[in-house]
């Protein structure tokens, strides 16, 4: 609100939250503000614990209502941690501690909505604070390592690039994949310094693989929602650009359609600049989000990737495929490329290739693998495709 409107209109917005706030109490309650945009209710003498809950709701209702502040219409939310008195433990910073631990709850669950402190939410916490330490060390321990799914021309059958998907092995649990940790991360600054592990990785990776083979190949690599938003990042990769001489057309990065959808003109400004550095950039699980019509348009994807839940529930018959068929002619008429995701058996294959569907990965063109034995595999498909004249 400061960025957007002046620290004037944020001071005024936090008087103004406060009194709705207090019109929600009575005089034996107190309010006070704890900072930022953080407020704290003390309802004392209260019948019965609902009554807390009712009061946590009336004031999502009254802060979700249009503020106008020198003749501007603003709308915000609110979330709350809602904490019952223990009797036998009335230990103030305790309480404060296991509100913010609700809130922080709630804040997960959505925008307006109120969460009640319990004793498992303690236990989750340090299991969180576990993992965090653990990941911390793992990036110092080289701990966390990229493994690589082959794309395929499946028109073809000509390999034309590689995914870098994140893994960890960690020490006692053995290979994790990002489902296990990712979230974790993304909750903390971990995540810029992983995914800028993984870009420059991958990058040498590629680099390696496409001088050994002399074969044009691209890597790509999942961008995270924070990486995205962080202001270094296109310099992140300007600079990489640059160090490795990284040829046109040779980096892909996927990002979902959740990391866009928040700011759709600054999203569209930063693919702007990444697509003039020749990087290609995919749109991920597509069909799986909004999907909305309006952004595909506005945003400059190179690439849809189905996503594989649809390759998953393909019928038998081209015409069958109705959902798949319309991506494909979406993609076409926005001038976009399509990969399917998620193939894993024959029929699917020859399906897709029936449709026309020019690119795909699954695990039954090559499981995701450590990177010795994409090697070996790049390398057989490869040789087939030259002596088969297929390149
Ligand atoms: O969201 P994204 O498309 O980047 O997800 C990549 C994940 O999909 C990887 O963790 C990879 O292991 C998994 N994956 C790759 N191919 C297949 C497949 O054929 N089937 C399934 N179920 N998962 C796959
Ligand atoms: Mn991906």
């Amino acid at each position: 609100m400061n960025d957007s409107f002046g620290h004037d209109v944020g001071d005024k917005l936090l008087k103004e939250i406060g009194l709705r706030i207090i019109k929600e109490l009575c005089q034996s309650d107190t309010l006070s503000r704890l900072g930022g945009d953080e407020y704290a209710v003390l309802l004392e003498n209260i019948c019965k614990p609902d009554l807390a809950i009712t009061i946590a709701k009336r004031i999502i209702k009254k802060i979700n209502q249009v503020f106008n502040i020198e003749g501007l219409q603003i709308y915000t939310s609110t979330t709350i941690g809602v904490v019952i008195a223990d009797e036998q433990c009335l230990d103030s910073s305790k309480m404060i501690r296991h509100a913010d631990l609700a809130m922080y709850h709630a804040k997960k669950a959505g925008k307006n909505t109120y969460y009640i402190y319990n004793k498992s939410l303690e236990v989750e916490e340090k299991n969180v604070r576990q993992i965090r330490h653990e990941l911390e060390q793992a990036l110092l321990n080289n701990e966390l390592i990229l493994h690589y799914q082959i794309v395929m021309d499946i028109q073809n059958q000509v390999p034309v690039g590689f995914e870098a998907l994140l893994r960890w092995n960690h020490p006692t649990k053995g290979l994790l994949s990002p489902g296990s940790f990712i979230q974790i991360a993304e909750e903390s600054e971990l995540i810029l310094e992983m995914d800028k592990f993984m870009l420059e990785q991958a990058i040498k990776q590629l680099l390696e693989w496409r001088e050994e083979f002399n074969f044009p190949m691209y890597v790509s690599v999942n961008i995270s929602g924070r990486q995205f938003a962080h202001k270094a990042f296109y310099q992140e990769v300007t600079r990489l650009i640059k160090k490795y001489q990284l040829p046109k057309n040779s980096l892909c990065l996927e990002i979902t359609e959740r990391v866009l959808i928040d700011n759709l003109r600054k999203a569209s400004l930063l693919l702007n600049k990444l697509k003039k550095l020749g990087i290609r950039i995919l749109l991920d699980d597509f069909g799986t989000g909004y999907s909305s019509l309006s952004y595909l348009h506005q945003l400059p994807f190179d690439v849809l990737k189905i996503d594989r839940s649809f390759v998953n529930a393909m019928g038998d018959v081209v015409l069958d495929n109705s959902i798949i068929n319309t991506i494909m002619t979406l993609a076409n008429t926005l001038n976009m490329e399509v990969i399917a995701e998620g193939i894993e058996n024959e029929e699917q294959l020859k399906l897709l290739r029936d449709i026309d569907c020019p690119y795909g990965q699954g695990y039954f063109l090559s499981y995701p693998l450590e990177p010795s034995k994409i090697h070996d595999l790049l390398r057989k498909m490869i040789k087939n495709s030259t002596e088969n004249n297929l390149i």
